[in-house]
């Protein structure tokens, strides 16, 4: 979709068909036993990959499919029909790969991105710390400059992947306090010095670790700087374009596949001699989910189109855009559960699953207040 056309093209039709298979085959029907079991779908993640949905927007100069954002975001919404937390894995490794192709050198890309490519390794993204949520800018992990290392010390804190991963990108201060004194590093697992606390006990998002990431006095490369020094915050965020839009993408697709679910459960369910469905009072419910679904969807997309063609007022629109799309996808979801009764809070349905692990979407990749402070203060400057 380009912005004024209202359609997906045959090429975007095509890979959302090639995704919601790829999700039918392999993940919708383990899901649920990934989330009740706390498993890693590495073998399913690696399977994406083959797909070409480990790089979907890396250049094809350095293995990757070089798609848009629309089409990261319909692939992202069709594997999270199945999956929420699963999806939204493969988009932190996306975004994480993605920032070392955009911004790397040739040395740090052909170091790291033919496994990342590929998902024979894995990567995440390190921002966040004890210390340092929301106001990212003020994060304390240091990188001293000795010869040609850097010795990095500090801890990131709720890092998806942590343990599992072999590759974590991570924003370190090079230099002064606040945004300009920020770098970005690639840190290996195996590298001396990196720890990793305690797999966190969750709400949701059960298919993946989060864990805290320690690094005692890491000897890391200097060719592993991502940009320049100082670049790093910049970096960081440009990333998080992407990231918001994907991680909105992630509750549409749970909320659509909890709609489809409450359709078919409310025509089921028989009370008072007829269908629930047959309520109009169950028809308003179901009309205003799905409104409220298409009219954030149609937001996403254009926030998707508008970072692919790197407008001006691309991040705002993401952060527009991730902010509804998350508040929405929760909200359908609630609804969903309340159609579905008793039966909805039972782990036999998928509907609680879901309910959980679109929770966190209004919480990471930056709370939806700070998405409001972004577009709010754009609003205010202009
Ligand atoms: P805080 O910043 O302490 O915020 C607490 C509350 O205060 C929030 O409601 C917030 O919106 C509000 N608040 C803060 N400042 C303001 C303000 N100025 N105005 C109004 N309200 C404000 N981070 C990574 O770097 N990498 C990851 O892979 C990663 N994965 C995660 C996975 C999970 C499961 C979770 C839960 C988190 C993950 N995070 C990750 C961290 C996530 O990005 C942070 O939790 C989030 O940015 C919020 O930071 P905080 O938790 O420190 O909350
Ligand atoms: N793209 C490029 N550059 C950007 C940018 C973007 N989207 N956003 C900001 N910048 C630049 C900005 O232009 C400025 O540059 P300069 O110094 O040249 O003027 C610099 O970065 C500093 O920006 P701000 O002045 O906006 O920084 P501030 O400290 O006021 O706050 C805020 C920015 C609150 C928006 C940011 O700290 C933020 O997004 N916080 C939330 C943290 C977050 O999202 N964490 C997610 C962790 S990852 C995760 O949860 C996962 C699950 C993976």
């Amino acid at each position: 979709m380009t912005i004024g056309q209202f359609d997906l093209t045959d090429d975007q039709r095509e890979i959302q068909e090639l995704a919601r298979r790829f999700t039918a085959d392999r993940i919708t029907p383990f899901a649920g036993e990934w989330d009740e079991q706390h498993i890693f779908p590495r073998d399913t993640i690696k399977a994406a990959a083959e797909l070409g949905f480990g790089a979907i927007y890396v250049s094809e100069e350095s293995g990757g499919i070089a798609l848009g954002r629309l089409e990261a975001a319909l692939i992202m919404e069709a594997m999270a029909y199945g999956c929420p937390s699963t999806s939204a894995f493969i988009s932190i490794h996306n975004m994480a790969s993605w920032m070392i192709d955009r911004f790397g050198s040739a040395t740090v890309k052909g170091k790291y991105l033919p496994a990342l490519v590929t998902m024979d390794q894995l990567a995440s993204y390190c921002l966040t710390e004890p210390g340092s949520g929301s106001d990212a800018a003020a994060l304390k992990t240091r990188a001293v400059r000795d010869g040609d290392h850097y010795v990095v010390t500090g801890s990131k804190q709720f890092i998806s992947g942590a343990g599992e991963n072999e590759v974590y990108v991570t924003m370190v201060r090079t230099g002064e306090d606040g945004p300009r004194g920020i770098s970005a590093l690639v840190i290996e697992r195996d590298m001396p010095g990196v720890s990793f606390g305690a797999n966190e006990r969750k709400l949701g998002w059960h298919s993946q670790p989060t864990r805290q990431v320690t690094f005692d006095g890491v000897r890391v490369p200097v060719e592993n700087l991502v940009g320049h020094e100082g670049d790093g915050f910049r970096i960081a965020m440009s990333g998080l374009d992407g990231g918001r839009l994907n991680i909105g993408a992630c509750s549409l697709g749970g909320a659509q596949r909890c709609l489809d679910e409450a359709v078919r459960y409310t025509r089921d369910r028989r009370q008072f001699g007829k269908a629930i469905a047959d309520f109009q009072a169950t028809q308003f419910t179901l009309a205003d989910m799905a409104t409220e679904l298409e009219a954030a969807r149609a937001l996403l997309y254009v926030a998707a189109a508008k970072v692919t063609g790197e407008a001006p007022d691309k991040t705002r629109f993401a952060a527009m855009a991730k902010r509804l799309a998350t508040d929405t996808g929760s909200s359908v979801v609630d609804r969903a559960l309340q159609l579905h009764g008793g039966y909805g809070y039972l782990m036999d349905y998928p509907i609680e699953r879901f309910w959980r692990d679109l929770r966190v979407h209004s919480i990471l990749e930056g709370t939806n207040q700070v998405m409001r402070m972004i577009v709010g203060r754009e609003l205010v400057r202009e």
